[in-house]
C-alpha cells in the first residue's frame, strides 16, 4: 500500500501541503479540482498546475478523489453520451498527466449524508454523525441547509450549491430511476469509459453509497458485496474496480468487512479506512480510527488489505475535530494524522508477524 491523504487544494482545504508532508509515511496527495462542476471537461493546464504544485511539495499525486458523474448519466437521459464524451476526455487529460486512480460515486442526488456535522463526544471532539429518525424527519429540499449549517464555511464535497439549488428538479429527473436502471446506466457508462481506461492504464474505484442504503426513496446500489460480485461481472475489466471505504460500508452492520475485502483481491484500487462507533441500529457517529474508540475491528480490517496483497493508495477517512481545529467538518489535520500513524503502526505489525 501507499499512504496518501486527501486534499482539496489550495483555497478550498485548510491544510496545506506542507503540513501533509511531514505526516509519517505519506507519500502521495489524493486530490480533485475542487471547483469543477460534474459535467465540466479538466483541461491540460489546471491538471498539469495541479500537479506541479503538489510535486514542488516533496509529494506527488496518487490519485482523484473525485471526478464527479452528471446526473444525465446516473439517469439514462438522451444527453448521457455528450457528458460521458466529456468524461472520457477528462480522463484523458488526467491519463497524459501520469494520473492513474480515479474515485467516483454513483449515487443520486446527495452524496454521503449525515444528520449532523458537529455531534459532540463525551471526549470533547466533534464528528459527523447519522441518525435515521431525524433523517427522516428532513424534507429532501431542506437537507442542503441541514448539511451546510455547522459545516465550519466549507464547500461540502459532493453537495455542489449549484446542484442543490435544483433540487425539485432533480429529484424529478430520478422518479423513473430504480435500482435495476441504475445498474444499466452504471454499465453503460463504464462500457464507454473502459478503453480509454486501458489506453492510459486508469483505474476506475467506484466508492460506496454512504449510508448503504436508499434514502429519501432514491435508489442506491454500491451497497453490499453481492451487488459489488454483480458490478465487477457486468464490466469484466481490472480497470473496473472499487474503492474499499470501511466507515460506508460498514453503516450496514451486515456488512462483513474484512471478508468483503476478501473477496474482492486485484479489484480494490484504494481505501478509506476508518471507524464507527454505533449506539443503536439507528443511530451511528464516527470514531477516532483506533478500534477500541468505535465499533470496527480496525486489526481485522487492515489485515485483510495486506493478506490481499493490496498495494494501491491507502487513506485514512474521515476524522474527528479535535484540538480547536477549524476545518471542514471530517477533514480536519489533526485527527486523520493521527489515523494514518495508527494504519501505518497497524500495517508494520502485521507485515512483521507474518514473517
Ligand atoms: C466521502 C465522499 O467518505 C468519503 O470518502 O466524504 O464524499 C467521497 O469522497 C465521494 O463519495 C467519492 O466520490
Ligand atoms: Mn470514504
Amino acid at each position: 500500500m501507499e499512504m496518501t491523504f486527501r486534499w482539496f487544494g489550495t483555497g478550498f482545504d485548510t491544510v496545506p501541503l506542507w503540513k501533509i508532508r511531514q505526516i509519517p509515511g505519506v507519500t502521495g496527495v489524493i486530490t480533485t479540482l475542487y471547483d469543477k462542476e460534474p459535467g465540466e471537461i479538466w483541461e491540460p493546464e489546471r491538471i498539469r498546475a495541479l500537479r506541479s504544485e503538489v510535486e514542488a511539495s516533496g509529494l506527488h499525486i496518487s490519485g482523484i478523489e473525485s471526478v464527479n458523474i452528471h446526473d444525465a448519466i446516473k439517469v439514462g437521459s438522451p444527453d448521457r453520451d455528450l457528458y460521458i464524451d466529456r468524461y472520457i476526455q477528462t480522463l484523458e487529460n488526467l491519463g497524459k498527466e501520469d494520473i492513474h486512480l480515479v474515485c467516483y460515486n454513483f449515487m443520486p442526488v446527495f452524496d454521503w449524508t449525515r444528520s449532523e456535522l458537529a455531534r459532540v463526544r463525551p471526549d470533547g471532539s466533534t464528528v459527523l454523525a447519522y441518525n435515521q429518525d431525524a433523517i427522516d424527519a428532513i424534507k429532501p429540499e431542506n437537507m442542503f441547509d441541514n448539511m451546510t449549517k455547522d459545516a465550519n464555511g466549507a464547500r461540502l464535497a459532493g453537495w455542489e450549491p449549484e446542484r442543490m439549488a435544483r433540487i425539485k428538479e432533480l429529484f424529478g429527473m430520478y422518479r423513473d430511476v430504480d435500482e435495476e436502471k441504475l445498474f444499466e446506466n452504471l454499465k453503460y457508462f463504464l462500457e464507454r469509459i473502459m478503453p480509454v481506461c486501458n489506453k492510459y492504464d486508469i483505474r476506475m474505484a467506484v466508492h460506496p453509497d454512504d449510508p448503504a442504503w436508499p434514502v429519501f426513496g432514491l435508489p442506491r446500489i454500491i451497497t453490499n458485496i453481492d451487488n459489488l460480485k454483480r458490478m465487477m461481472r457486468m464490466v469484466d475489466d481490472p480497470h473496473n474496480g472499487v474503492t474499499f471505504c470501511s466507515g460506508s460500508y460498514g453503516t450496514n452492520p451486515e456488512n462483513d468487512l474484512p471478508g468483503m475485502i476478501r473477496s474482492l483481491p486485484g479489484r480494490i484500487h484504494f481505501a478509506h479506512v476508518r471507524n464507527l462507533k454505533f449506539n443503536s441500529e439507528r443511530d451511528f457517529e464516527e470514531a477516532a480510527h483506533l478500534s477500541s474508540d468505535g465499533s470496527f475491528d480496525m486489526y481485522e480490517i487492515v489485515k485483510a488489505l495486506y493478506d490481499i496483497g493490496f498495494d494501491g493508495p491507502i487513506r485514512p477517512d474521515h476524522g474527528r475535530m479535535i484540538w480547536e481545529e477549524s476545518a471542514m467538518p471530517g477533514y480536519g489535520l489533526y485527527d486523520r494524522a493521527l489515523g494514518t500513524a495508527y494504519i501505518n503502526g497497524l500495517w508494520e505489525a502485521i507485515s512483521k508477524s507474518g514473517r
